[in-house]
């Protein structure tokens, strides 16, 4: 069995990696640093004995999307799981002093590096009669907060489009499952804020949010139901978070 990670370099789809190498898949890893795809390959391979493939690009980029999924042969094209997870947040504004970049970056990682991947990948599962597209969405994409617009709107986009693969790919016998994780320790704030470590430390301060480790969890049981069983849909949330509005830290009343 295949499994293609997109984001592998880190935080869901790094732990992601893991857990079906350990449960002797073998893994497609992608992501834009290089290093950490080879560090992530080394271990699996160590570790597990599975073969690990390394694709380093920039999923914004259609034409390096587009060369190095192509550039698959052989076993290596036979993908069963593709995990569509690579994405951010970019920012944390009002939508009248929003930094229009961050808006590009999130519409052209979450949404367009997406559809890009799926749309390489998707055609191969058709002719096989058989696959499964689980697309990381978010509580960002069934509700929205202040100065979450565009992030939100990105995520309301993947939750939309896992609808709409899932009627398209019916027929076709390849399932789509939308896994939509309320708040997780990873660089996700780190990356939101710019690399502004203390801002992003204070996000997770005083609870226990989800980490990696739950969603990759949860990803890889989606994977595994037996074949007559789809989730179409997981919302996961950390115990502390009923959801965007809604969270228990200590150190509050
Ligand atoms: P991380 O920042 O830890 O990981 C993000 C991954 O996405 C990295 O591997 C990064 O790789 C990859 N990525 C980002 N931009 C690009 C790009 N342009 N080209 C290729 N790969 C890219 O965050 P998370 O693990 O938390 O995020 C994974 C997914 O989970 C995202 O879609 C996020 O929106 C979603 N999510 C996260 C939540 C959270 O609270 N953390 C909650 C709900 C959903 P590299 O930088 O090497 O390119
Ligand atoms: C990430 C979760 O609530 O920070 O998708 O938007 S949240």
């Amino acid at each position: 069995m295949l499994t293609l990670i997109t984001g592998a370099t880190a935080g869901i789809g790094s732990v992601t990696a893991e857990v079906f190498a350990e449960n002797h898949y073998d893994v497609i890893i992608t992501g834009r640093r290089n290093e950490r795809l080879l560090e992530l390959q080394k271990s699996l391979v160590e570790k597990f004995s599975v073969n690990v493939k390394i694709l380093c690009f920039d999923i914004r980029d259609r034409k390096q999307v587009e060369k190095s999924l192509h550039s698959l042969t052989g076993k290596w094209n036979q993908i069963d799981v593709l995990v569509n997870n690579a994405g951010l947040a970019s920012g944390l504004s009002h939508i009248q002093d929003g930094d229009i970049t961050d808006w590009e970056t999130m519409i052209d990682t979450n949404i367009k590096g997406l559809l890009y991947v799926t749309r390489i990948i998707a055609p191969g599962m058709v002719k096989r009669g058989t696959g499964h597209i689980i697309n990381v969405g978010s509580i960002a994409g069934k509700e929205v907060y202040e100065k979450g617009n565009v992030y939100c709107a990105t995520k309301h986009a993947v939750e939309a489009l896992s609808k709409g693969m899932r009627i398209d790919l019916l027929k076709h016998g390849i399932k789509v499952t939308n896994i939509a994780p309320g708040m997780v320790e990873t660089e996700f704030s780190l990356v939101r804020f710019k690399g502004d470590a203390e801002r992003a430390k204070k996000t997770y301060q005083g609870l226990s949010p989800l980490t990696a480790a739950d969603v990759a969890d949860a990803i890889f049981w989606c994977a595994t139901r037996p074949p007559h069983v789809n989730i179409n849909d997981l919302l996961i949330m950390p115990a502390v978070q009923a959801g965007v509005h809604h969270l228990i830290r200590k150190n509050q009343d």
